[in-house]
């Protein structure tokens, strides 16, 4: 299978850990493709119009994306326990997946807001309230958090933290949240995550 890959892709770096959880790295060929919103890949957009990384290509030549649909199917494809079946965990699973995910559509938005030379201000300070208040919020889930087996809620969230300390330095989130920092460092010893990092780059 292809992957269009690059290290520094939060929602790579999903597809990623889930490989490393499964075994089945070795089944990847990892192609570094560079998605950036304002330059559309062809590379890329011959397997996924959308231009976005990731993309996985099968053997067959079919493409699966975005992550959740990617991370979804390694899960199956290698009879993995990342997307618990029971309702019990398997709501709270898919939530922590959506707020995950939906924390970084926000990061990159104001990434590339800030990046531009007149930034919007009231946009900007859009971004800023939604992450604090997520933040905020998963401060009170830490102790669900810690409770629940490790699955693709988890790693969705800690690929969130970790795009805040790779691009967000300067919001300091550790001081902000020090029981979610805690599980952070904690889930980060992992060694799927440890080695996905993106500053092994
Ligand atoms: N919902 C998608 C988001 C993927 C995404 O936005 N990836 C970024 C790279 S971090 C990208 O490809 N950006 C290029 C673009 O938006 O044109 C997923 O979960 O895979």
């Amino acid at each position: 299978m292809k992957l269009h890959w690059s290290p520094k892709s939060p929602y790579v770096r999903k597809v990623m850990i889930c490989a490393h959880e499964l075994g089945c790295t070795n089944q990847l060929l990892l192609v570094r493709s560079v998605a950036a919103m304002l330059n559309p890949n062809p590379a890329i957009m011959a397997d996924n119009p959308l231009g976005k990384i990731p993309t996985l290509v099968l053997d067959d030549g079919s493409t699966l994306f975005d992550s959740r649909v990617i991370c979804e199917y390694l899960n199956e494809r290698y009879a993995g326990a990342l997307f618990p079946k029971e309702a019990a965990t398997k709501w709270q699973a898919l939530r922590w997946q959506a707020f995950g995910d939906g924390l970084l559509d926000a990061l990159i938005l104001w990434r590339n807001e800030r990046e531009r030379v007149e930034p919007l201000t009231p946009l900007i300070d859009a971004f800023q309230v939604k992450t604090l208040t997520s933040l905020a919020q998963l401060e009170l889930e830490t102790d669900a958090l810690s409770a629940s087996h490790f699955a693709i809620g988890h790693i969705t969230l800690v690929c969130a933290l970790g795009y805040l300390d790779f691009r967000f330095d300067a919001l300091a989130w550790r001081s902000r949240t020090p029981r979610l920092a805690a599980w952070f460092a904690n889930q980060s010893m992992r060694e799927s995550l440890r080695i996905t990092s993106p500053e092994f780059d």
